[in-house]
């Protein structure tokens, strides 16, 4: 065959083009390297299907709602039922969270998705002293059944599909929300109740040893106990309730890229089939059609499109090769999808609306079920109920202005589209293979690859920022320091802590002390014993016996702790990555800035300075404090900071100001960086303080990071002296490690 006429003549054409307009570009076959994606994947500047041109008679098109679904997991999609809008929120206190769903819902929000504080997804309750910072601050704090009856009071439990993103603690608080609706329904059998219930619980706990890091119990009992026994006790007893949502938002959140989110994802899906049908001894068809999806939606849109066509044509065709279910409904991928978090930036935070709305309209494009869209204050802070409106409002106007869902998969057949669905579906394909060949995803995960991969990824995301090579505006490109603060909301944590405790202390003078007693014993009891009870059937099963616990009032910590004292609490352990960071600055691109190269090596030599003057490099503790599991951004730090020369030492998530000045000490750190997500820096962050001044030790600087509102920066600097600098986000990673090493005061001086 020859090279099409057409081929030929576009060449000619682009070549003349590329001359008379001086580009810096030689040929067209420069601009087919001109943008590689972190995937690999070279963006060509025309696509075309070479068999199309020579051949007339092509195969059946792929049709939506048709295996292997790439097209869209129903037939009719948006044209007969729109996406689910979809807001995931949850503030302070149950009652506050209670007053915001319902004139959500008025509002025209679709479905609820319920945010937990950080004590909650831990096991905690709020009275416990490792929370004292995390309590109601970023979600909604849930202590007993009567904070989850106040949360849905007045919203039918029967009627309304309800989402929690719960994990950790996934027992205590679908037994606490399951025996609500059974309360809130008084006349009815508890079984006919169960069988309305509709909605989606995360219960993905793969993806937090990977990345979020909300777990509790080690992965062994995590999954063969709790996960298993949820899954079967929601077959046969909830049925419209899907038991897991298995998430690649976070995976990519983390820094994971498109190719990476999909292959774990896909991977820890599998995984959880496996369980269900080789462990737990349930039936393929029972359990695969309410296991559904979570994605992440960031800013490469043509690349978020193809990777949710390509998720939902892998799944399918993985679950039939490896399980041959007879439903078909079995390889139907439905999703969820959040806009990303980590694209939003501080600067200029208008520009965030832009973000969300083209992020959203990929979502939509790539056929999600269901829609969070993020508001634009979310780089500072938790959304105000206005920024939370227009975050709505996109939605809204998505789906009501524009006419978007009129066409099902409008991208199919698009010869762009189809090639990168099919370039994704590959590489997606070999990251599940490579986990397969390990003995799948439990295994892959306990070897640490999963993290280390991750982690590699989002170092070299962050240092394509930094040289300039992924240009985000308003951090390294047009910046503009005219910024107003960006007002945020404000919670009080002492109010809502003294709100749990005085609900606590009531539930407790209430109840019945002997059944207490009598069903943790039980739980107990279940938790240690070693054969399958996913059966529902089974009384020892966990989810059965957790809505029993608080039936009778058991405390959200207490159901833990029971479970907690047969299965122990999950340790990780912490590597840094090394030498992504500056690789990324030796094989940065022509279009990276030429000043970052400079400053870079320039913040190197100080570092080298700095040994040769103090006799050691200059060395960082990078920790984090409170429940706050989110830890990229300490990561990229350490292996950034790492990477320019420092010494680095990570600290154990999880930690209490007092573990993280021992720490300190005993390493002899010049700095201590905190990185915080979660809100908890006005209480921790002085608490911190005192200690080091307790111990001796106020000659360590301390510098915080994360995401901390402008309007906290004085009351942490200058009202209680508790850090002496804090870096917003998109800060970038020279200009943090010269600033910090300034700080640092010489012997020699
Ligand atoms: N034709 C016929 N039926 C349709 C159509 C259509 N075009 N579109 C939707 N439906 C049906 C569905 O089959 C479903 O009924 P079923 O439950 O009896 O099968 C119902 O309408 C609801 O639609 P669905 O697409 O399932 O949308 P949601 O109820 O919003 O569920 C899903 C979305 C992703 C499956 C769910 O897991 C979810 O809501 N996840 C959210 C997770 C979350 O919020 N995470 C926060 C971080």
């Amino acid at each position: 065959s020859t090279y099409p006429k057409r081929l030929e003549e576009w060449e000619s054409l682009a070549q003349k083009e590329l001359i008379k307009s001086k580009s810096k570009y030689k040929s067209p076959s420069d601009l087919r390297t001109q943008r590689v994606t972190p995937e690999g994947i070279e963006i060509q500047p025309v696509y075309y299907d070479v068999d199309a041109m020579f051949d007339e008679s092509r195969e059946d098109p792929e049709m939506p709602g048709i295996e292997p679904f790439t097209r869209g997991p129903y037939a009719t999609m948006y044209t007969s039922r729109p996406w689910t809008i979809r807001q995931y929120a949850g503030y302070s206190t149950a009652k506050e969270s209670n007053e915001f769903y319902r004139k959500n819902l008025a509002a025209g929000q679709q479905g609820l998705s319920v945010a937990f504080d950080l004590a909650t997804h831990r096991g905690y309750d709020s009275d416990h002293e490792r929370v004292k910072g995390d309590v109601g601050m970023a979600g909604v704090a849930i202590d007993s059944i009567l904070d989850m009856k106040t949360l849905f009071d007045g919203i039918p439990l029967d009627k309304m599909s309800v989402s929690m993103t719960m994990n950790g603690a996934v027992l205590p608080v679908l037994g606490m929300y399951i025996q609500a609706a059974i309360e809130q329904n008084p006349d009815e059998d508890p079984s006919t109740v169960m069988k309305k219930l509709r909605g989606t619980v995360q219960n993905d706990i793969l993806k937090e040893f990977m990345v979020r890091n909300t777990y509790i119990y080690p992965p062994k009992p995590s999954m063969e106990r709790v996960v298993s026994d949820i899954m079967g006790f929601m077959s046969s007893e909830m049925p419209k309730f899907n038991s897991i949502s298995i998430s690649g938002y976070h995976i990519q959140e983390a820094g994971g890229t498109a190719e990476l989110e999909l292959g774990l994802t896909i991977a820890d899906g599998l995984e959880y089939l496996s369980l269900a049908v080789d462990h737990a001894k349930l039936d393929v068809d029972d359990i695969a059609p309410r296991l559904s999806f979570f994605w992440g939606i960031g800013m490469q849109y043509y690349i978020e499109v193809a990777k949710m066509r390509a998720a939902r044509r892998l799944w399918s065709n993985c679950v039939k090769e490896k399980f041959n279910p007879k439903n078909p409904k079995s390889l139907l991928l439905r999703t969820h999808c959040q806009t990303s978090g980590y694209s939003l930036t501080e600067q200029q935070p208008m520009n965030n609306i832009i973000r969300t709305t083209i992020e959203a309209m990929a979502a939509i494009h790539g056929g999600t079920q269901s829609l969070h869209t993020n508001s634009y204050d979310e780089a500072v802070g938790l959304p105000t109920a206005e920024t939370a409106r227009v975050a709505r409002n996109t939605q809204l106007i998505l789906q009501e202005e524009t006419g978007l869902g009129l066409t099902v998969d409008p991208w199919g057949g698009s010869y762009m589209m189809e090639s990168l669905t099919d370039e994704i579906y590959e590489k997606a394909l070999l990251i599940i293979q490579e986990v397969e060949s390990m003995g799948g995803m439990t295994n892959y995960i306990s070897s640490g690859m999963a993290k280390m991969r991750i982690e590699e990824s989002a170092t070299k995301k962050q240092a394509r920022i930094d040289t300039g090579d992924d240009v985000v505006i308003g951090v390294n490109r047009y910046v503009r320091n005219d910024d107003k603060d960006q007002e945020v909301l404000q919670i009080e944590n002492s109010v809502v802590l003294s709100q749990q405790i005085e609900q606590l202390n009531r539930l407790k003078g209430e109840r019945d002390d002997a059944e207490v007693e009598a069903v943790l014993k039980k739980l107990e009891h279940s938790a240690n014993l070693t054969y399958n009870t996913s059966h529902p059937d089974d009384p020892n099963n966990l989810l059965r016996l957790s809505i029993e616990a608080a039936k009778k009032r058991c405390t959200l910590g207490e159901i833990s702790f029971a479970l907690e004292k047969a299965w122990g609490r999950h340790r990780p352990n912490s590597t840094i990555v090394q030498g992504a960071y500056s690789a990324a600055f030796s094989t940065a691109s022509e279009a990276a800035d030429n000043n970052s190269k400079a400053e870079y090596e320039s913040i190197m030599k100080m570092v080298e300075d700095f040994e040769e003057s103090e006799g050691r490099r200059p060395r960082l503790l990078v920790a984090k404090l409170g429940q706050d599991g989110h830890d990229r951004g300490a990561r990229v730090i350490a292996s950034g900071f790492s990477d320019i020369g420092w010494d680095v030492d990570v600290g154990p998530l999880f930690s209490t100001p007092e573990e993280v000045v021992m720490q300190a000490i005993d390493s002899d750190v010049h700095v201590i960086g905190i990185s915080s997500q979660a809100g908890s820096h006005k209480t921790l962050l002085p608490a911190l303080k005192k200690e080091l001044e307790d111990k001796g030790a106020s000659n360590i600087i301390v510098v915080a990071g994360g995401v901390i509102p402008k309007q906290d920066w004085d009351y942490l600097l200058k009202e209680t002296k508790s850090c002496q600098a804090v870096f917003g986000p998109g800060t970038r990673i020279p200009k943090a490690a010269a600033e910090v090493l300034s700080l640092i005061p010489r012997s020699s001086l």
